[in-house]
């Protein structure tokens, strides 16, 4: 491919990468919020580098958005890794009483700990880290149980770090979303930009758009792309179905087209389709 590779690395990014390290050190534990649809390339390369031995909580957000099946999957794949992932779904408020328990039971532990050391107790403090646009925010706000922070369907919403009170037992951070400083893979990229989990000005939609068209048929999802846009993608490349859609939909607009096809993905319209399957 010809076009630039996707690089997305703006200062607001670099600050909070920043401020996150620096913050992580009053930090007690830290949950991850990975993106259900590609778990494994939504995780962050250095965040372990940065947790060091603080206790971590896996959470694996918009699980709405895969089968109940590839859940069940990434399920016990993690479980042989020696995880215990917490699945949610933070539109909808589901799971989030698990994430609840597991905070309070790292607060129980660390006060133990106080308590022989002859302190008093005191809330456990928590930060969730992710990349942008995983559903951070909408998580800490079904925690609370409020709109306590603000959460929007496109990366980079949330642009300091701010604490929130989720109870009189936890305190919660929430941190604007981080990505590596390059994005060594380009499908990797690809998959993020699908996902909208990197911003949308460093990629092109027409692009990603075709690329999506190729990867949902390799990973044998073309009927959905058949059924919805009444054009089957099988026997074509993705540019050629950006194009062809565009005909038929709107005139040759191609750009209004790799939109929609990208906005019915990330909206769910062409189904629970998830980017990556447990290995
Ligand atoms: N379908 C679905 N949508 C979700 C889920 N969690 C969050 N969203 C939506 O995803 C969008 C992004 O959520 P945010 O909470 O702003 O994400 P964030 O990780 O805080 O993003 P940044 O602040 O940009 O890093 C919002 O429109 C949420 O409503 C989920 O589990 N399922
Ligand atoms: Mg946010």
């Amino acid at each position: 491919m010809s076009s630039p590779p996707i690089q997305w690395y703006p200062g607001h990014i670099a600050k909070a990468e920043r401020q996150l390290k620096e913050n992580l050190k009053r930090v007690d534990v830290v949950l991850e919020v990975l993106d259900a649809r590609i778990p494994l390339t939504s995780h962050h390369p250095q965040i372990n580098a940065w947790i060091g031995n603080k206790p971590r909580i896996l959470v694996v957000n918009r699980m709405d958005m895969i089968p109940e099946k590839t859940k069940q999957e990434w399920l016990s794949w993690f479980k042989e890794q020696g995880e215990e992932p917490l699945f949610t779904n933070a539109k909808q408020g589901k799971g989030i009483k698990a994430i609840l328990k597991a905070a309070k039971a790292v607060g129980v532990s660390m006060n133990q700990r106080r308590r022989d050391r002859g302190m008093r107790d005191r809330p456990v403090r928590a930060v969730v880290i992710g990349f942008p646009n995983v559903g951070k925010s909408a998580l800490i706000n079904r925690l609370v149980g409020r709109k306590a922070v603000a959460s929007a369907r496109k990366a980079g919403v949330t642009r300091q770090l701010q604490w929130v009170r989720i109870s009189p037992e936890i305190e919660l951070l929430d941190a604007p979303g981080v990505i590596p400083w390059r994005i060594e893979d380009q499908e990797n990229a690809v998959k993020l930009a699908i996902c909208e989990d990197i911003g949308e000005a460093s990629y092109d939609n027409q692009r990603v758009a075709a690329a999506m068209v190729d990867l949902l048929v390799e990973l044998g999802f073309g009927a959905a792309l058949k059924s919805r846009y009444k054009l089957d993608p099988l026997s074509i490349t993705g540019e050629s179905y950006v194009y062809d859609l565009g005909n038929n939909l709107y005139q040759g607009d191609k750009e209004r087209v790799a939109r929609q096809l990208l906005n019915d993905f990330r909206t769910g319209l062409i189904g629970a389709i998830p980017l990556e399957f447990a290995p």
